[in-house]
């Protein structure tokens, strides 16, 4: 089977950072068209200056990396220095990046390999807040039935908020652009905290990835005792979630994954549960099913498969 071809709309973020690895190495699978970068666990300009430094760990400098919106929608934006550090890849010690940004806007790079591509061929991974989709989606309504599937990382039912009690940070960060994106009518694929907190880097499973003992073993391990810090001490797990990859693993091993085909909505007005992914696990209402809900993870198979394909590179 030919690779997927895909476009990574991220926030790097060392587990976006990892997302990113995991596809890079894996191009039977996945064929990344382009990385756009998106406002969210830090500014834009440091959002697009950390997706090209991952892209140069990997040794894969002609991927086209685009700087995409700037901040949400209505709101303005709120970052996340407090989980992943002033730069948003503390951690590890890495170069400046060597390549350039891409010319033009992620908006357009989106709308137009959308619309370049045949029909029903390219994959949306956003890993961030959906404000870059989303504007895609306004600016060019032609482009949404064109779209394979939307694999994103986002929301949560069972696991309620990790940024508000009710929301989680990527839908929070621009709730609108979410409520556009699950209202489109695209065939979404959700990776909500129901599972990414299920994909718990141990100790054990961080030694795997040192073990490597390449550069880009030691800036997984780095980036994941950085992250550790913050998220042992708020949910006293033995170790950090590993969010993104998820979205990246599924496209190379869905069956390490299991979800429910359920209707999904947007809170965008109460102040207090703004951004909950109000999610119908239980199908308690007839509204129409719109997206695939991710609820269990292999963790063992999913590490397994990250340690493997980091191995490559
Ligand atoms: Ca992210």
């Amino acid at each position: 089977m030919a690779p997927r071809k895909i476009i990574i709309d991220t926030d790097p973020g060392q587990d976006d950072a990892v997302a990113i690895l995991l596809a890079l190495a894996s191009p039977e699978e996945i064929d990344v068209l382009g990385i756009t970068a998106v406002a969210g666990n830090v500014p834009l300009e440091l959002t697009a200056k950390n997706a090209r430094i991952v892209c140069e760990l990997a040794g894969h400098t002609h991927i086209p990396v685009y700087a995409g919106c700037d901040r949400p929608l209505n709101r303005p934006l709120v970052t996340a220095e407090h989980v992943h550090g002033k730069t948003g890849l503390d951690g590890p010690v890495l170069p400046d990046p060597e390549m350039p940004l891409a010319e033009g806007h992620a908006v357009d790079f989106i709308i137009e390999t959308l619309r370049a591509h045949e029909s029903g061929t390219v994959t949306l991974c956003p890993l961030g807040p959906l404000t870059n989709i989303a504007t895609a989606f306004r600016k060019a309504p032609d482009i949404v039935d064109r779209v394979q599937e939307i694999v994103l990382m986002g929301g949560a039912y069972f696991e309620v908020g990790n940024i508000t009690p009710a929301a989680e940070f990527n839908i929070y960060v621009d709730p609108e652009a979410a409520d556009i994106v699950f209202k489109s009518g695209a065939h979404i694929v959700v990776m909500p905290l129901d599972v990414t907190h299920d994909a718990l880097v141990t100790p054990h499973r961080n030694d795997a990835f040192r073990a490597l003992d390449s550069q880009v073993g030691h800036a997984v391990a780095e980036m994941t005792d950085f992250f550790e810090r913050f998220d042992k001490e708020k949910y006293g797990s033995e170790g950090a979630p590993l969010h993104d990859p998820c979205v990246t693993a599924y496209l190379i091993r869905p069956e390490l994954f299991s979800g429910r085909h359920i209707n999904v909505e947007i809170e965008t007005q109460s102040e207090l549960t703004l951004g909950m992914t109000v999610a119908d696990w239980w199908r308690v209402t007839d509204r129409a099913p719109n997206a695939m809900f991710i609820g269990d993870v292999d963790a063992q198979g999913f590490f397994d498969l990250l340690t493997e394909r980091l191995a490559r590179l």
